[in-house]
């Protein structure tokens, strides 16, 4: 039995509530951390979890935690990024509003062992019922002693404010909703220096996802050690992974990392397989950002060995044949699915979301478009494909956030596997803006 780390009680009738949170063993991580630790071996015990973290970076969650500066005076904050708007990933959404004590109970430990008392989560804007879940537990976590001062005797003060997103994908880059959190336009700013640093309200920050942060009590309880134990190699614990597409069984699956992309995919405990009587095409392993893949590059490493759902394995190969974990949105394509369409809806989803600050993402991302546009409905040019390629070269690594390479990377993959396909559309205009007219390689 795969071992669930956030995920084990999701299914209790009833647990959004205190009391049976409480039943399954909720806060008993508030008691053990805030009673018996001192912030530095709670910090210490998630550095030997290895956790990294969950929105898409996979950045070292202990590292950025003791990258925070500790100025004498200056408050220090946690910021939650629940601003979830990745297309293809709906697991943060899933774990807040089936188990918000999770997440609050999270937030309490990690605030205690970064040494914050007021801590923000910054929910996307458009899931106000999540907010209203999340504020209840909130209620009832202080008014059983779990926030606010002095926080089971211990002496720790916490409040927790629950922030409504601004409405906008840029908002969930981290400097983004710090600007946004601060009431302003959710403009992105230059790195470093890096919220550990400078962050909210120039203060020292720590912002990492709702996933990450929910598996702190799990850490505290069961110790670093018991987490780095679960997973392969560098890539420890458990994933969400919000599965879509053509599969039989679309769902937020929790699995052990290094668990094959094949296993994953096919087996009835998670995806249980392609929709009958189609053929698995493509993948798009870790949300819309990251490289797409073939089936075959998916399933199988260069090596022969098969593919697996971790950090390392996904990445093998670099971009020529590999892609990215990213944030666990696995979104999956047979053989119906039109590559070029479906790139150009990404495209301008990019474009629209663009804040604009900087040229080779606002004007790349936006050339980008219409140039998918016109390739799409039968008007490409042959020299279309070569233009795209050289468009999101120029837009990559150029650019204040990952926005420009997140726009850039799905094109370039997407011409680097399926060039054939832009190619037949160039070439069969008529046919190829037939309704569902897809290229099948005849
Ligand atoms: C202190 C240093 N802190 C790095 C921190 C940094 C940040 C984290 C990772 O983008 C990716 C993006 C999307 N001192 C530090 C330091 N940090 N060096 O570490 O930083 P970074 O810049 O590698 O990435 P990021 O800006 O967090 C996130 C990809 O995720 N993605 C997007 C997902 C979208 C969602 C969503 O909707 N929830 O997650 C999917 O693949 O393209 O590459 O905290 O401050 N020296
Ligand atoms: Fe804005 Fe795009 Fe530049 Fe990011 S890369 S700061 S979204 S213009």
């Amino acid at each position: 039995m795969a071992t669930k780390i956030l995920t084990e009680h999701i299914h209790v009738p009833g647990i959004e509530t205190f009391d049976v949170y409480r039943k399954q063993g909720g806060y008993t991580a508030v008691e053990k951390a805030v009673k018996t630790m001192t912030p530095e071996t709670i910090v210490e015990e998630v550095k030997k979890a290895g956790v990294r973290g969950r929105g898409g970076a996979g950045f070292p969650m202990g590292m950025k935690w003791s990258f925070l500066a500790k100025p004498e005076g200056v408050p220090r904050y946690l910021v939650c990024n629940a601003d979830e708007s990745e297309p293809g990933t709906f697991k943060d959404h899933y774990l807040m509003k089936n188990n918000p004590h999770l997440l609050i109970e999270g937030m309490i430990v990690s605030s205690f062992a970064l040494g914050a008392n007021t801590s923000f989560i910054y929910v996307r804007g458009e899931l106000m019922y999540v907010i209203n879940i999340l504020e209840q537990a909130i209620a009832e976590a202080k008014a059983k002693g779990f926030l606010g001062k002095n926080i089971l005797g211990s002496g720790y003060d916490l409040e927790l404010v629950v922030q409504p997103g601004g409405g906008a994908y840029i908002c969930g880059e981290e400097t983004a909703l710090l600007e946004s959190l601060e009431g302003k336009r959710g403009n992105p700013r230059n790195k470093p220096p890096f919220p550990a640093v400078k962050g909210l309200y120039q203060s020292p920050t720590v912002v990492n996802n709702v996933e990450s942060i929910a598996t702190t009590p799990w850490i505290i309880n069961n110790g670093g050690d018991a987490y780095a134990a679960v997973g392969i190699g560098r890539s420890t614990g458990t994933k969400l992974i919000s599965a879509s597409g053509h599969i039989n069984k679309p769902g937020v699956y929790e699995i052990e990392l290094g668990l094959p992309v094949e296993d994953f995919l096919y087996a009835d405990e998670w995806c249980g397989g392609i929709r009958p009587g189609h053929k698995f095409k493509a993948l798009v392993a870790g949300g819309s950002s990251v490289p797409i893949l073939p089936a075959n590059l998916a399933l199988t490493l260069a090596n022969g060995d098969k593919r697996l759902m971790s950090y390392e394995s996904l990445s093998e190969g670099g971009f020529q044949t590999g892609t990215m974990l990213g944030s666990g949105g696995f979104i999956v394509f047979d053989e119906t699915a039109c590559i070029v369409r479906n790139t150009w809806n990404f495209s301008r989803f990019y474009h629209h979301e663009s804040c604009g600050q900087c040229s080779p993402c606002r004007e790349g991302t936006g050339w980008m478009e219409k140039v998918l546009h016109r390739i799409e409905y039968g008007h490409g040019h042959q020299q279309d494909i070569d233009l795209l390629v050289d468009v999101a070269r120029k837009i990559e690594g150029n650019t204040i956030c990952p926005l420009g390479d997140a726009a850039a990377w799905p094109v370039a993959s997407a011409i680097r596997h399926f060039r054939d396909e832009f190619q037949w559309h160039i070439d069969h205009p008529t046919e190829a803006t037939q309704p569902g007219a897809v290229y099948r390689g005849e």
